[in-house]
C-alpha cells in the first residue's frame, strides 16, 4: 500500500513511521510512504499556501489551488488512491474504518491541514473526511499518524503473519476488549501478579481473563 502524505511539515513523520511496527511494515514492503511538501505547490516567489478568509474571521486558510495541484500530482503517482482529509468536521474515525481501508488495499493520499483550516472547495477532491475525537488539534499530521498506524498494523504480514482473512475477524469498534496483563517480577513493591496466572491452569486462566475483559472505547 502506497500512502502519500501532503503536509507543510513532512519532517514530522519519519520519527514515528521509521520506528517499530511501522518500520517493519516498510521493511517487508507492506507499505511505502511518500511525503509531499505542500510548500512546493505554493504561489509566487514566497510560495504562498495560505490566505485570509472571505467574510472575515481569525487566521489564515490553506488555499484551494496548491492543495488541489498537490492532490493531482499524488493521483498521477497512484490513480486509484483514496483521498482522505483529517478534519474536526469529519465523521468520527473508527476501528471499522481502519479495517475497511486496510482490506480495500488501495493507496491513500492524506492531506494534513494547518492554520485555521482550508478552503472548503478542496473537499470536491476528497473521498473521506475523518475526525479522531472531540477536541481540537493544531493540524492534520497527528490525526494522519493515528489513522496510518491503525491501518498499517492490519495489513497482511505486518503483525506477524496475519492474512487479510484474519483482518476480518478483528474486533470492531465498541467491542474492542482487553484483559489486564502482567510480566516479571511476580511481586513489585507489594503488588502481586494474580495467583491464577502463575498456576499453569489454562482453563482457569481463560476464565479469569474472560471475567476481566472490559469494553473499551464506549462512546
Ligand atoms: Cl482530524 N483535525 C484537527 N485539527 N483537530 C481534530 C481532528 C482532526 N480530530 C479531532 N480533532
Amino acid at each position: 500500500m502506497l500512502i502519500q502524505l501532503i503536509s507543510l511539515f513532512p519532517e514530522v513523520f519519519p520519527g514515528v513511521f521509521n520506528s517499530s511496527m511501522l518500520f517493519k511494515a516498510q521493511d517487508v514492503k507492506a507499505v511505502e510512504f511518500k511525503y509531499i511538501n505542500l510548500r512546493d505547490y505554493g504561489k509566487g516567489p514566497r510560495q504562498q499556501v495560505d490566505d485570509t478568509p472571505y467574510g472575515g474571521g481569525d487566521g489564515m486558510l490553506l488555499m484551494v489551488d496548491p492543495l488541489v495541484r498537490a492532490i493531482e500530482d499524488a493521483k498521477k503517482t497512484d490513480p486509484k488512491a483514496l483521498v482522505i482529509l483529517p478534519t474536526p468536521r469529519g465523521s468520527s474515525y473508527k476501528q471499522s474504518d481502519a479495517k475497511s481501508l486496510a482490506a480495500e488495499g488501495n493507496g491513500l493520499i492524506i492531506i494534513c491541514p494547518r492554520y485555521e483550516g482550508y478552503d472548503e472547495r478542496v473537499t470536491n477532491w476528497v473521498d473521506r473526511q475523518y475526525s479522531i475525537g472531540n477536541y481540537v488539534l493544531t493540524g492534520g499530521e497527528i490525526p494522519a499518524m493515528v489513522m496510518v498506524d491503525s491501518i498499517v498494523r492490519l495489513l497482511p504480514g505486518v503483525l506477524g503473519g496475519e492474512t487479510s482473512a484474519a483482518i476480518e475477524s478483528f474486533q470492531d469498534d465498541d467491542k474492542t476488549i482487553e484483559y489486564p496483563q502482567y510480566t516479571r517480577p511476580e511481586s513489585f513493591r507489594g503488588l502481586d501478579v494474580p495467583e491464577v496466572l502463575l498456576s499453569g491452569h489454562h482453563a482457569q486462566i481463560e476464565a479469569w481473563r474472560s471475567s476481566k475483559r472490559r469494553i473499551k472505547n464506549k462512546t
